[in-house]
């Protein structure tokens, strides 16, 4: 369903979206790189040459960066890689640059809900059941998620819940396409879900809703949680989240009432600067409810990119190697340098987290150089003039893409490379579970595959053990997450390609997988899950006189990530746009469609009206998939979670401006 995966979801599913359809005509787009390019110098054009040439650029950039450290180089990956591209991607910066310098987009996506998880239940599975799972439900609560428009396939789950009985709640500040498919909405003001959550539990105590029994055999630490949402009463919650007593207790009692619930959060609810507290705070709830580890019922997060589970799996992280083992741990590092044929004490230790790592760049101790595989920063990363600034001061910034993306356009290097129909690959879907793609078509000559690319770079830094075919990197990869976590050591091409529905943990090729987990008990050294009491903290940037709006950011259906691929599409409508409620407007005399000035204290966009009944009257959407000035992330702060490091995408204090003269 996605460009760079083709199946987030996987086989079954019939819808697809548009995305999905028009994906194919950009492997045959006039913007495909074709051919490596250098700049000679910053400012210069960007000159077309041979494969040589670049790489051996690259190589020779490399070694002056890491002339007094290898940390002086450092690596950027992306969620939309394939596994292999992941694990090779996470060896070639441990083992080819020996730099602890990497870090990935997931850290925007996936890492505040991950971190809840694993705090929670012991590991990180987006769902720790089947999605088939989801159609059954009596009550599923979606928390910040839009999936009619950002997971169309996914749909199908939630209106056949529906059609069989069974009631969606729906928790976003806008009335998407999503919320008009449910039985409840509840509009929050953006960043006050925690307190929301909070106040559902206070009122599920309250009513004698609380699952007594489950709590005492299967759970910790609910008395601190008890204790934390004492303060949380109803005419509070309302005053803060600007949901109504009633809608508080319509939807509590939903959830209570249904004998199998789910809990789903998504961007919405995890990317703010308390974005770890806030999905712990649902997940509290799911857990006081006696959801989580009960058959047909718990909470889990919705992956986003193409390959967002397994791309957090297997060592892009700065803190990971593969199977979801933590690169601190000696035993992990005793066993991934064991496959890896390094000694232990080789693999470096755990690096800045992608906002960090930006941040760092080209100055002060940080990186002078730095290679980017699948992600496109300048316009996705938080605070983005000033991430851009950062790559700009580098000596060496590399990027390896399909399209000249903004990131592209500022590299030293560019690299032209294959995308998901012309390689072997698989991916790991928000169930755990792994899908073998096949290679459907040839690439363009002259593009490689990200895989030749590290193959061909290590070969130049005198390093073996970068194979070029994707099985044979998966091969590797079993070896390398067998006892982990994540354990892949079971699942194997032929197995995939024999049509079986492998969820990890796979220990064995005997072994058929695991979809449902926490059946028997949690991930957690005494097998029960994990209460941590939270509470809402302030707002990282309150509104103010001079920014009286609040400023969520998003997607739209018809775009995808930092539009690199989906602007280059013509054929995809659509333009750049602020969201604003007729109310708002009508006080500031905009009309739809008008070009108007959004602002923070970091920068400012131009964009497009659009006044709507569908979103709260203080607060504005603007989508994040446009560049320059229709750019989201020249206006968002870098606050970043004090666990996870996410980002604070979703809620800043802004202003809206008409353009007049
Ligand atoms: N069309 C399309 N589909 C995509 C993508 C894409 O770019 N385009 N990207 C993929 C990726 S990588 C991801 S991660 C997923 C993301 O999928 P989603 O999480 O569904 O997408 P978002 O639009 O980021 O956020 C979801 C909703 O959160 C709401 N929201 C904003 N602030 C808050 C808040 O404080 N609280 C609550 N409760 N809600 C809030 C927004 O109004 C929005 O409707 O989509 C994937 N699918
Ligand atoms: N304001 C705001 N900002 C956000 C978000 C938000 O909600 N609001 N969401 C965040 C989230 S959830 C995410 S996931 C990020 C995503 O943002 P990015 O990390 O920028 O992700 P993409 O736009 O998917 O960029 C992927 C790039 O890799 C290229 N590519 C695709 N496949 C391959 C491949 O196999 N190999 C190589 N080498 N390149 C490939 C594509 O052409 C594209 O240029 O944005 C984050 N930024
Ligand atoms: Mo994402």
């Amino acid at each position: 369903m996605t460009l760079s995966s083709g199946g987030e979801i996987g086989a079954g599913p019939k819808g697809l979206c548009r995305k999905g359809w028009t994906a194919a005509s950009l492997l045959r787009s006039p913007e495909r790189l074709t051919s490596p390019m250098v700049r000679d110098r910053k400012g210069g054009p960007l000159v077309p040459v041979s494969w040589d040439v670049a790489l051996d650029r690259v190589v020779h950039g490399i070694r002056l960066a890491q002339a007094e450290t290898p940390d002086g180089v450092a690596v950027f990956g992306g969620g939309g890689l394939t596994n292999e591209k992941a694990y090779a991607l996470g060896k070639f910066a441990r083992v080819a640059l020996r730099t602890s310098q990497i870090d990935y987009n997931g850290r925007f996506c996936m890492s505040s809900a991950a971190a809840a998880g694993n705090r929670a239940f012991g590991v990180d599975r987006g769902l720790p059941f089947p999605l088939a799972d989801l159609a059954e439900a009596d009550c599923i609560l979606l928390v910040g998620s839009n999936p009619a428009e950002t997971m169309p396939p996914f749909v199908q789950y939630l209106t056949a819940m529906l059609d069989a009985g069974g009631d969606l709640v729906v928790v976003d500040p806008r009335r998407t396409p999503t919320a008009d498919l449910a039985t409840l909405h509840l509009g929050p003001q953006p960043g006050s879900d925690l307190a929301l959550a909070n106040g559902l539990l206070f009122l599920a105590l309250e009513e004698g809703l609380v699952d007594l029994e489950y709590l005492a055999a299967r759970t910790t630490g609910f008395e601190a949680v008890k204790a934390a949402v004492a303060g949380w009463w109803p005419s509070r919650v309302e005053r803060l989240t600007g949901v109504s007593e009633p809608d508080l207790r319509s939807a509590v009692r939903m959830l209570a009432s249904a004998e199998r619930a789910m809990i789903l959060t998504a961007r919405g609810a995890e990317q703010h600067a308390h974005g770890v507290d806030t999905a712990t705070a649902w997940l509290n709830l799911a857990l006081a409810l006696g959801l989580p580890g009960e058959p047909g019922s718990g909470w889990g997060t919705l992956t986003g990119q193409g390959n967002g589970q397994g791309g957090r799996e297997h060592g892009q992280r700065a803190d990971q190697l593969p199977g979801y083992r933590h690169i601190s741990d000696p035993a992990a590092r005793e066993h991934v340098a064991a496959v890896w044929g390094v000694e232990p004490s080789s693999i470096p230790g755990p690096g800045r987290s992608a906002y960090e790592l930006l941040d760092s760049l080209g100055g002060g101790g940080g990186p002078s150089a730095l290679l980017v595989f699948a992600s496109n920063p300048v316009v996705s990363a938080p605070n983005a003039r000033h991430v851009a600034q950062r790559l700009a001061s580098l000596d060496l910034l590399v990027v390896a893409d399909l399209v000249l993306s903004e990131t592209a356009a500022l590299a030293d290097v560019v690299l032209p490379t294959t995308q998901w129909a012309e390689e072997d690959g698989t991916t790991t879907n928000l169930e755990g579970r792994v899908l073998l793609r096949r290679r459907a078509m040839d690439p363009p000559e002259g593009v490689w595959s990200d895989l030749q690319i590290l193959n061909g770079l290590a070969a130049r830094l005198g390093v073996g053990g970068f194979p070029v075919e994707p099985e044979v990197v998966f091969e590797e990869l079993r070896r390398a997450s067998a006892g982990g976590i994540a354990d892949y050591a079971g699942i194997t091409y032929a197995r995939l390609n024999a049509g079986e529905n492998l969820h990890w943990p796979c220990p064995s090729t005997d072994h058929l997988g695991t979809p449902r987990l926490f059946l028997d008990g949690f991930a957690t050294p005494d097998g029960r899950a994990r209460f941590f009491a939270v509470d809402q903290p302030d707002e990282a940037e309150p509104v103010s006189q001079a920014f009286p709006l609040r400023l969520t950011t998003g997607r739209v259906a018809m775009q995808y990530q930092s539009g690199a691929q989906t602007r280059r599409i013509t054929s995809l409508p659509g333009d750049a746009f602020v969201e604003l409620h007729e109310d708002l407007a009508r006080r500031m005399g905009i009309v739809h469609g008008e070009r108007v000035k959004v602002s923070t204290v970091r920068g400012e966009a131009w964009l497009a009206a659009k006044v709507s009944d569908a979103i709260r009257p203080d607060t504005v959407f603007v989508p994040f998939h446009w560049a320059g000035k229709k750019r989201a992330n020249s206006l968002t702060g870098d606050w970043l979670d004090p666990i996870s490091k996410m980002p604070a995408f979703k809620a800043c204090a802004a202003r809206i401006d008409r353009i007049t003269g």
